[in-house]
């Protein structure tokens, strides 16, 4: 239930509602409410009549006049006063929320938003019924929010199922073919929706030789899945093969300028609509680890994407095309090349380029999702494309779903960074016309999310993609409320403050026993998980971090370095040049610096080494001790499940801080200033 426990709709369900409005997301938002009140004693009408005595009114203004209570929130959400500023339209996703002589009002223009407005009168429970409660029209910041799903159909002999999925199987398909639970799914979507999240992609960026034919003869699945989750007003995107015409049309060449294969997408692209009408559209992973694209025939990534938009444009289709594009085959002794400078390299000169319907999907940061990394310079590049960033919500790089790491506090610090200076535009507004975009960590695991604490971090990417300006700490606070509260069998004020205390600052936690000051990777190779601080240092992966007995770090400055600190604009560009000025944070991604540097915060680089290693694992040990005050206030086995993961994370911790403490020690032969035991 994550979320969405029977319970949560306690505050609603004991009410009368009134439902006004027709389609089938209305039908959507009256079972909901229905389901309620047969729980929780309300009674529920659908409109008209008009004259019964509700508490609650979900209205929406689509479905033709609207009387008494209703009409006059009509009337306020007509009035620019409400909430500040606008024209009184909501849109078709906003809604309404007023309280009006004793009657709590739901008012949308189009019935996504009464959905919407729904799940925000569960959000605020009781609340929600107070007198006192001030009119406030709810608009999404961003209209694209998307869950990218790295599901293979056939389980694949490297990635498996899910490709970077701790969650157990897919949601969508198993060994090779659909799994045919709706009832799976519609609670998927349901989740979804009430989050904020309004379309998923079903099949792995990675596409596979099965997983292609999903968008042909195996179209029939994806419209299966996209049904199921239509009635919570979520679309459905593909994954897509650039070599499609190919592999699937059995033509020459996959050659984005050649008319037959212009041809062949038309066509392809029309029986997917024929299909699914409401088709959100083509995500696409080209020239990029290997997978086919247009560089093949001397093309670029705007030829390339400007095909697939060309076939989707006449369906009001996007294709999102990604730019996670560098070379993976590097050689450690030439400083010219840097991965983290290739999407930039890559796609900046290409802006302006890019048809309308072509939104470039950016990793937030330049490199792959490291807990720690500087934002992606492209999103302050391309002022004439339409740009998405990509988050990654299964925890591949940030403890894989075993560690507890609550990732809303570093999304909002992607979200609110200012490429140009604080007077200028934020990230989140760079995406307005792009979206917000992340890989799910869903699976068919009974707590969705393999740990029940992950399920906070896909609650938060729904909320801050709807409202990038959110506290991730209130975000943090409503899951709580929405998710243990409803179901705790213990005290409600100490079921919020424990999980507050342990997730909070889990993320910064995790920073402190991993890679320090933002060099990133020292992960073990392939699958990700653990420590090993050389384990990439001799590929050719290009995350290399250059340890010696001097210093360690990167340089990426213009001045002796990779030159990569000049693809961000000033401020930042000044700023991360500058050795002096750099955050510490990130000191180690821009710079290469002897182990006596001496940091902000007057530590040397060696001494912050060991003291974070130390400290993180402490703040483990102490999340334990934490959770195991909560024994009795849950289910068992939610409460076992947290508890196992929790005894995981802290060996893995301690290996963490060992191998890394050892390692820079035997590097540098500087001692722990307070002596403790270094192994
Ligand atoms: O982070 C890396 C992952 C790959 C993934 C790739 C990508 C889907 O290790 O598993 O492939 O990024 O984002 O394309």
């Amino acid at each position: 239930a994550a979320w969405l426990p029977p319970a949560a709709f306690r505050a609603l369900g004991a009410r009368n509602v009134l439902v006004h409005g027709d389609g089938p997301l209305v039908d959507t938002v009256l079972d909901e409410v229905t389901q309620a009140c047969a729980r929780h004693g309300g009674r529920v009408w659908h409109s008209p009549p008009w004259d019964v005595d509700a508490d609650l009114v979900l209205a929406s203004r689509a479905a033709g006049p609207i009387a008494n209570a209703a009409a006059e929130a009509a009337r306020l959400g007509a009035t620019p006063a409400v909430d500040g500023t606008g024209d009184g339209s909501l849109g078709d996703e906003g809604f309404l929320l007023a309280r009006v002589d004793g009657v709590t009002v739901v008012l949308a223009d189009a019935p996504a938003g009464l959905l919407y407005g729904l799940f925000h009168v569960v959000r605020l429970g009781a609340a929600a019924f107070d007198d006192d409660r001030p009119a406030r029209r709810h608009q999404p910041a961003l209209a694209r929010r998307i869950l990218d799903h790295w599901d293979n159909v056939a389980v694949h002999p490297v990635s498996g199922q899910v490709e970077r999925g701790y969650s157990g199987g897919s949601v969508f398909w198993r060994d090779g073919a659909a799994r045919g639970e709706p009832d799976r799914i519609r609670d998927y979507g349901r989740l979804l929706a009430a989050c904020g999240v309004n379309a998923v992609t079903v099949n792995n960026v990675n596409v596979h030789d099965t997983e292609a034919r999903l968008l042909t003869d195996r179209l029939d699945e994806v419209a299966g899945i996209a049904d199921v989750l239509r009635p919570y007003g979520i679309r459905v995107h593909l994954s897509v093969t650039f070599a499609a015409p190919v592999v699937l049309g059995g033509l020459p060449t996959a050659d984005p300028l050649d008319d037959r294969v212009r041809a062949w997408w038309a066509e392809a692209t029309r029986r997917v609509y024929r299909r699914i009408p409401d088709f959100g559209g083509y995500l696409v992973k080209a020239d990029s680890e290997g997978r086919p694209g247009p560089f093949a025939y001397g093309r670029d990534h705007a030829d390339g994407a400007n095909l697939l938009a060309g076939a989707l444009a006449p369906h009001d289709g996007v294709v999102r095309w990604r730019a996670f594009v560098y070379d993976h085959r590097q050689d450690w002794r030439d400083r010219s090349t840097d991965r983290a400078r290739a999407a930039h390299d890559h796609f900046a000169p290409l802006d302006g380029r890019f048809r309308d319907n072509v939104i470039v999907q950016v990793k937030f940061g330049p490199v792959d999702f490291q807990p720690r990394e500087p934002v992606s310079p492209v999103l302050a590049a391309m002022p004439a494309t339409r740009l998405a960033v990509e988050l990654q919500v299964t925890q591949e790089y940030t403890g894989q779903q075993r560690h507890v790491c609550h990732l809303g506090p570093a999304w909002s610090e992607v979200l609110r960074f200012a490429p140009w200076g604080a007077a200028g535009d934020s990230i989140a507004d760079v995406i307005t016309r792009g979206g917000l975009v992340a890989v799910s960590n869903v699976g068919d695991d009974p707590f969705w999310t393999g740990h029940p604490l992950a399920q906070a971090n896909l609650y938060a990417f729904g909320r801050l993609a709807w409202d990038p300006r959110l506290d991730p700490g209130a975000i943090l606070d409503e899951w709580i409320g929405l998710t243990w509260l409803p179901v705790t069998m213990g005290d409600p004020e100490l079921v919020r403050r424990t999980l507050h205390a342990i997730m909070d600052d889990s993320w910064r936690t995790y920073e402190r026993y991993t890679a320090p000051l933002g060099v990133g990777f020292m992960v073990r190779p392939g699958h990700h998980y653990g420590p090993d601080v050389d384990g990439y240092e001799y590929t050719p992966w290009g995350t290399y971090h250059f340890a010696d007995r001097d210093g360690v770090g990167v340089d990426r400055t213009r001045a002796t370095g990779t030159g990569f600190t000049g693809q961000y604009p000033q401020p930042w560009s000044e700023v991360y040049e500058s050795l002096r000025r750099c955050p510490d944070d990130l000191l180690l991604f821009f710079h290469h610096v002897p182990y006596g540097h001496v940091l902000h915060s007057g530590r040397t680089v060696i001494q912050h080494i060991y003291d974070t290693h130390f400290a993180g694992v402490e703040e483990v040990a102490a999340m334990r001790e934490r959770w195991r005050l909560l024994a009795g206030a849950f289910e068992p086995a939610a409460h076992q499940r947290v508890a196992e993961r929790l005894d995981e994370q802290l060996r893995c911790a301690v290996e963490w801080r060992d191998q890394v403490n050892t390692y820079f020690f035997r590097k540098s032969g500087v001692p722990d200033a307070h002596g403790r035991r270094i192994h």
